[in-house]
């Protein structure tokens, strides 16, 4: 199929060039640019949440729910699972970690899982891509989940509308982790697995800490309990989600959010850009030679970079 063919088809509410084209995004990235330039007018109308957490603290049962919840009232939601997949641990099998199987048969809810591995441009922009072609396809909403470790991992969960952060109670962590400012990106907290109890403390906690630091733009991020497994919780969390939601559009939050958004994707594409254009007009061999002097002593690496640039007639 031809490019505007494929990204039609996307418009048109084809899951299998949904798949197809975020395909294309994992594996050849160069040969999405057209398909998503194509599909660009056709976003921007997805609302897009973030669900970030320490592992296993029940995103993706939590992410489950939600979509179920959000299929009762009949909106069209996709899920990108980003799988923290490392190439030194192996990590777990896909289906494992994601465990939405439920709605396989539901035209309505489209999952997709990104793997660490094997990006060739970068996992933030492969995701990124992968909601723009999910927003095309025609979903009000779209769940991004990952696991809140690697700074790639933060920037995905930044780049939502609405980031939630979970947790779960006896978690010391949690609140270390908001002392670190790790978790500063949440909008909203849920502390999970409150039907093991002291989940009432670990809220407090958390809310304690937050009222330490000064509300981003007048927002202070609610602090829910939740126990995913039985959806308890789950309509009150899609509800603050509104909310939130509610509350960035009626101040002109979002747009802004969005424009800054935009604003770190065009300078991503410039800066890939510059990157590969002194590389072809200098040549591998040359930063190869660069380096060594740069290691030996001879050279510093701002004189090196200097050289470069002056070669790709860039500096
Ligand atoms: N008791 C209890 N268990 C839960 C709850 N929510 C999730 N679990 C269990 O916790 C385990 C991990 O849940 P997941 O939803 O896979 O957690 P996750 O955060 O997506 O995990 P990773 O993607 O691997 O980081 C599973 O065995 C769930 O059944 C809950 O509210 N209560
Ligand atoms: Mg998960």
């Amino acid at each position: 199929m031809r490019a505007e063919g494929l990204a039609a088809a996307v418009v048109g509410g084809s899951s299998q060039a949904a798949a197809r084209l975020i395909s294309i995004v994992e594996s050849r990235p160069e040969e999405a640019v057209p398909l998503l330039r194509a599909l660009h007018p056709h976003t921007g109308r997805a609302y897009v949440v973030g669900v970030t957490g320490p592992p296993g603290a029940g995103k993706s049962t939590l992410i489950d729910a939600l979509v179920r919840e959000v299929r009762r009232g009949g909106r069209r939601v996709g899920v990108v699972a980003v799988d923290p997949t490392s190439p030194f641990t192996g990590g777990a099998i896909l289906g494992d970690r994601i465990r939405m199987q439920d709605h396989s048969t539901d035209p309505g809810v489209f999952v997709r899982s990104m793997a660490t591995r094997g990006h060739l441009g970068g996992l933030a922009p492969a995701t990124a891509a992968a909601v723009g072609v999910l927003d095309a396809y025609g979903c009000d909403l779209v769940l991004v989940e990952t696991v809140g470790a690697g700074q790639a991992e933060v920037e995905i969960a930044s780049a939502a509308d609405t980031v939630v952060l979970v947790t779960v109670p006896h978690l010391g962590d949690a609140v270390q982790a908001l002392k670190a400012g790790v978790m500063e990106i949440g909008d909203l907290f849920v502390v999970n697995k409150a039907d093991r109890g002291d989940a009432g403390r670990t809220a407090a906690e958390i809310r304690a800490t937050l009222s330490l630091a000064p509300a981003r733009d007048g927002w202070t991020p609610p602090v829910l309990l939740a126990t995913a497994t039985e959806g308890t919780g789950v309509a009150e969390l899609l509800r603050a989600i509104g909310e939130h939601r509610a509350y960035q559009e009626a101040r002109g939050l979002l747009a802004e959010r969005r424009r800054a958004r935009r604003r770190r994707e065009i300078l991503r594409i410039v800066d890939d850009r510059l990157r590969a254009q002194v590389l072809r007009r200098a040549g591998d061999a040359r930063l190869d030679e660069l380096a060594a002097r740069v290691a030996s002593g001879e050279l510093d690496p701002y004189a090196a970079a200097e050289e470069l640039l002056a070669q790709a007639r860039l500096g």
